[in-house]
C-alpha cells in the first residue's frame, strides 16, 4: 500500500521510508504541507498519510484543516507524528482533522500496528462507498450513482465543449412477465439484463438501473446521431437474446428515449426529461424500438429519429413531432 511520509526532517524522513519500506509499504516522501496538499488532490494519492506537525509554512494541523475543507480527508487517513505531548495538543490535532496521533520518538511496531488498524478502516469505508453506488439487484451502479456520473459527465463536456448523450430504456410489458412467471424470474432477467445492456457499450459508457425496470446508459463524447444508433445496436441485441430463469427460457424488449447536451449544455434534470418524454414516446409508438429527443440540425429544425419494431407500421417523423410540445427554436422539450 502506498503511504505519503510528510517531514521537514531529513531524518525522520529517511528512517520512516527504510522502516516502513522493510514492512511493505510503498513511500512517498515529501518536505512540507504545500507539497502533500497537492499531492493529496491527485485521484491515484495515497490513501494513508504520516504527517509532522512542525513543518515551515504549511503545518501538519494546517494541512489536516485543509484536507478537511478540501473534502479529502475522508479519503486520506492521516496519522500525526510529533514531538508535542500534551493532552490539549492531541485535542488540536484530533480537531483539525487528524484520524490518529504518534509522539515523537516512535515504536515502529506500534506506528505498524496503527497502520494496519487504518487500512482496515480504509478497506471498510471502501467497501461502504461500494455498496452506497451499487444495486444490489443487478450489481449496476444505482439511480444517485448514475445521477453522479452524469453530473460530473455534463460538467467535463460543457468545459470541453463536447456532448453527452444519455439512453433510458424500459423493459416493456414487465409486469406482465412478473405476473406470468414470478418475480423471481423477473429479477433473474433483470440481473441478465444489467449485463447484457454494458455488452455492446465503449469502455467508457457507463450504465446504472434508474428505477424498478429503468436503465440509464450514459455516453460521453458521443453526439445525438450515434447515440440512437448504440441505443438500436443495445435495443436489438437485447431483443434477440434468450434469458434463461428458473421458469424457463424468456424473451425480453426495451423501448429507449435517447437524449443529448451539446455546447448549451442541458442541466441533468432537462437532460433526463427530454429523455424520458422520447422514452414515453417509444412507449405510444409501440413499445420495442427508440425514439430520440428534438435535435437542431443546421436549419434549425428540429429532427427526430424513429425505428419501427419488426412488422409493426411507423407513424411518420413529422406527425410524432408536431404531436409532441417542443420549445420552437431551442430543440427542447418544454419544461
Ligand atoms: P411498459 O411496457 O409500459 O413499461 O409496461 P411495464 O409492465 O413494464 O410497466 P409497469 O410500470 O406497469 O410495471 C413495471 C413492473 O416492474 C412492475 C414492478 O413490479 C416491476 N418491477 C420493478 N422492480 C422490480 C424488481 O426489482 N424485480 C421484479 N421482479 N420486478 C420489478
Ligand atoms: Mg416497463
Ligand atoms: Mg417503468
Amino acid at each position: 500500500m502506498k503511504i505519503l511520509v510528510v517531514d521537514d526532517d531529513p531524518i525522520t524522513r529517511l528512517a520512516l521510508e527504510s522502516l516502513l519500506a522493510q514492512r511493505g509499504y510503498q513511500v512517498i516522501t515529501v518536505v512540507d504541507g504545500e507539497q502533500a496538499y497537492e499531492l493529496l488532490q491527485k485521484d491515484d494519492a495515497p490513501r494513508l498519510a504520516i504527517v509532522d506537525w512542525m513543518m515551515p509554512g504549511m503545518s501538519g494541523v494546517d494541512l489536516c484543516r485543509k484536507l478537511r475543507e478540501a473534502d479529502c480527508a475522508s479519503r486520506t487517513h492521516v496519522i500525526m507524528l510529533t514531538g508535542k505531548r500534551s493532552k490539549e495538543d492531541l485535542v488540536t490535532g484530533l480537531d483539525a482533522g487528524a484520524d490518529d496521533y504518534v509522539r515523537k520518538p516512535f515504536d515502529i511496531d506500534e506506528l505498524h500496528a496503527r497502520l494496519r488498524a487504518a487500512q482496515r478502516l480504509i478497506g471498510l469505508q471502501d467497501h461502504m462507498r461500494i455498496q452506497a453506488n451499487v444495486d444490489e439487484l443487478t450489481g449496476l451502479l444505482n439511480r444517485s450513482a448514475i445521477r453522479d456520473v452524469l453530473r460530473r459527465e455534463l460538467a467535463h463536456a460543457a468545459r470541453e465543449k463536447t456532448a453527452v448523450s444519455i439512453v433510458l430504456g424500459d423493459v416493456d410489458r414487465f409486469k406482465q412477465l412478473n405476473d406470468t412467471f414470478g418475480h423471481l424470474a423477473g429479477d433473474a432477467t433483470l440481473r441478465r439484463l444489467a449485463k447484457l445492456l454494458g455488452a455492446r457499450l465503449r469502455p467508457y459508457d457507463l450504465v446504472g438501473r434508474y428505477g424498478g425496470e429503468e436503465f440509464l446508459l450514459v455516453l460521453p463524447g458521443c453526439h445525438s446521431r450515434d447515440a440512437f444508433e448504440v441505443a438500436e445496436r443495445v435495443r436489438t441485441y437485447v431483443a434477440n437474446q434468450a434469458i434463461a430463469t428458473s421458469s424457463g427460457s424468456l424473451k425480453i424488449t426495451l423501448s429507449f428515449g435517447v437524449a443529448t447536451s451539446s455546447d448549451d449544455a442541458l442541466e441533468l434534470e432537462e437532460l433526463v426529461l427530454a429523455a424520458d418524454k422520447a422514452l414515453y414516446r417509444a412507449k405510444a409508438a409501440g413499445r420495442n424500438c427508440t425514439e430520440a429527443a428534438p435535435d437542431q440540425n443546421d436549419s434549425g429544425t428540429p429532427v427526430s429519429h424513429v425505428t419501427a419494431a419488426p412488422g409493426r407500421a411507423s407513424t411518420p417523423v413529422s406527425q410524432r413531432v408536431a404531436s409532441h410540445n417542443f420549445a420552437r427554436g431551442a430543440g427542447r422539450p418544454e419544461a
